[in-house]
């Protein structure tokens, strides 16, 4: 059990970036925002959230959603029109984590290829791309995701984005990022995030996850998409009214919560790391780009349920990948003692896991 300096007995979350609560000035900021009717559009703060996120990401505008989820659908259904055709990579979150909502609400055809550490590979997007006739239906969009929940938190490359943006430009497809987490992609690569954007059309990026903030997504594009998305945005039931108070603490996370993700990474390394040093347990440090750690527990003869289901009883929470692959995240709720904690634990589990296999 994890008890902190003063005997308390603590939770070390490692389930998800997802959890961190808003800071203290965030707080203090939805408190204190001006307030208006978003869908009249006179939310002074919505709209200053809306113009900083727009030029951060060198788009014409921005829109805010209230969840990650909703500004992928958001985004599909502006792309596309119904019975189209998405190629997408076949481990992202739009295909495994989001109800089937492309098909039962988007009503596109999902088109999965499997990529490289999550990185779609050109010349199989360009394969994929369904020739026009009668029998096929139309490939409209591709969807990348950066970094790749699935794959690790891998980082899709501004060169890698740019090739397949020769093909979509190319074929006149649109390109379209879930950047959920696309500032730690540019905090560990140490360049601007519109090195990532400018080859997209659009994108999402979430303020609710390693930003800190309690709710809200923003979608990006250019006016014309923008338009199209809030109306989609409207028609699902997302138009929110005095919005500020989600976009307060989005302003502040843009001011002041991005360049701290490199703690995020450094501490996931030095789990990644610690991990990989425990008999029975095996990480792939070579996906260990950013703030996401899988472990492979097969090792230890169990499957990842059981892995997880005695890590809790310890007090440290993960998630289950697959089902011999557990998931760890990093984020500002875990401090490097955090991880020097959980590491003696995962050793211990593993240690009387292995002994009873
Ligand atoms: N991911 C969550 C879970 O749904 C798995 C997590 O804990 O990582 N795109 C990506 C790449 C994501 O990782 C997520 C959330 C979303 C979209 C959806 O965001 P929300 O949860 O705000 O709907």
């Amino acid at each position: 059990m994890v008890r902190s300096k003063s005997n308390r007995i603590e939770v070390i979350d490692l389930r998800s970036d997802t959890v961190t609560l808003p800071t203290e000035e965030m707080l203090e900021a939805i408190r204190n925002a001006k307030l208006g009717d978003d869908v009249y559009k006179e939310d002074p703060t919505v709209n200053k959230l809306e113009e900083m996120a727009a030029k951060k990401m060198g788009k014409e505008a921005a829109l805010l959603v209230p969840s990650g989820t909703m500004a992928n659908l958001v985004s599909v259904m502006s792309n596309t029109n119904r019975g189209d055709c998405v190629i997408l990579e076949a481990e992202s979150h739009i295909y495994w984590y989001e109800v089937g909502g492309l098909s039962a609400i988007a009503g596109v055809l999902p088109w999965p290829i499997k990529g490289n550490m999550g990185a779609l590979n050109p010349e199989d997007v360009e394969a994929a791309i369904r020739p026009k006739n009668i029998y096929f239906p139309e490939t409209t969009l591709v969807c990348i995701e950066n970094t790749h929940n699935r794959a690790g938190g891998t980082i899709i490359t501004p060169q890698q984005i740019e090739a397949l943006s020769k093909i979509t430009r190319e074929y006149g497809l649109k390109l379209y990022m879930d950047g959920a987490r696309i500032f730690n992609a540019a905090v560990a690569l140490k360049v601007d995030v519109r090195e990532f954007t400018k080859h997209v059309d659009n994108l999402m990026f979430c303020l609710s996850k390693g930003l800190s903030c309690p709710i809200g997504s923003v979608i990006v594009g250019d006016s014309e998409f923008i338009e199209r998305a809030k109306k989609i945005r409207k028609m699902l039931g997302g138009g929110m009214r005095q919005a500020g108070i989600i976009a307060a603490p989005g302003i502040i996370a843009l001011e002041k919560m991005i360049d701290r993700l490199e703690e995020d990474h450094r501490n996931a390394r030095l789990l990644a790391e610690g991990i990989s040093k425990i008999d029975g347990l095996y990480v792939d440090l070579r996906r260990v780009q950013t703030n996401i750690v899988l472990i492979e527990v097969s090792g230890l003869g169990v499957n990842a349920d059981v892995f997880i289901r005695k890590l809790k009883e310890q007090g440290v929470l993960a998630l289950s990948h697959s089902r011999t692959k557990v998931r760890m995240v990093t984020h500002r709720g875990i401090e490097r003692e955090h991880i020097e904690k959980a590491l003696t634990i995962i050793e211990n589990v593993a240690k009387e896991l292995k002994s009873a296999s």
